[in-house]
């Protein structure tokens, strides 16, 4: 494997689930991180224990990615040492709601758009220039099965998730000829707040879309930061593309085998 020790990574949505997990793993492999969110009290919690078990380097930035003025002014605004960004992980980004097309929530249906699409593409913007001048960069993009499965119930999330895929691809075309690679990780099921979210605090939702899920249930956080890792660590002229990621007991958004 390609090390990434000392290389310079920003997740986005890193206060919680994959991003928080993938920003430990970074961090474990000698990676100094810049990790963004909009909660800045679990950034900073995330930080602390980055430093304290992995020695790391770590910036945090308070950050909505929603808001493309503030990501595209994060490149000039990061300290010198974390300048360098060749590492970006696209994260941030969730559902809201399980709402039909004939009454999806204009609300909703904006904040989706916003954090998973236009968010992810502000991001990927405002980094991929260093990425490209300084030959070095590799963004990874956190899609879901939502985002080649269309499921009822999900036709905003799920169209987001198809444009992230479109949008990658579209961008490998344009890195191509440099040493930039792009790779989308589509989730299944993975227990993080990620339900929680979607249903809007209605803990016993959440629960139900995990709940005796069969062969040790959902994925967790941790899976997925396993597979960004390896997808990160390949040599120079592996380009792994797209890496759909299911746990044992699920087949499709709707086949679920449970106790
Ligand atoms: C999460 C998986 O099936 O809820 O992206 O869309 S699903």
């Amino acid at each position: 494997p390609a090390p990434v020790a000392g290389r310079c990574a920003l997740v986005t949505g890193a206060s919680s689930g994959i991003g928080f997990a993938t920003a430990e793993r970074l961090a474990e492999l000698g990676c100094r991180l810049v990790v963004a969110a909009r909660r800045k009290d679990r950034l900073d919690a995330l930080a602390a224990k980055l430093r304290d078990e992995h020695g790391a380097s770590v910036h945090c930035i308070e950050l909505d990615v929603c808001d493309v003025d503030a990501v595209m002014a994060l490149p000039e605004a990061l300290p010198a040492d974390f300048a360098d960004v060749s590492i970006l992980v696209n994260n941030a980004g969730g559902a809201l709601g399980t709402a039909k097309c004939t009454e999806n929530d204009m609300n909703d249906m904006s904040t989706m758009i916003d954090a998973n699409v236009k968010g992810l593409i502000a991001c990927t913007r405002a980094f991929t220039p260093g990425m490209v001048a300084r030959g070095e960069g590799h963004v990874i993009n956190i899609s879901s099965i939502a985002g080649i499965e269309w499921y009822g119930g999900g036709s905003v999330y799920c169209a987001t998730k198809a444009a992230v895929n479109a949008f990658t691809y579209a961008c490998r075309k344009d890195l191509h000829d440099t040493p930039c690679k792009i790779t989308t990780v589509a989730p299944g099921f993975v227990n993080t707040e990620f339900s929680a979210v979607r249903f809007k605090g209605d803990a016993a939702k959440a629960e139900g879309v995990y709940k005796g899920m069969k062969y040790g249930g959902p994925l967790l956080a941790e899976d997925i930061a396993d597979n960004i890792v390896y997808a990160l660590t390949r040599p120079g002229r592996v380009q792994v593309c797209d890496m759909l990621v299911y746990p044992t007991s699920q087949a499709s958004a709707k086949d679920i085998a449970r106790e």
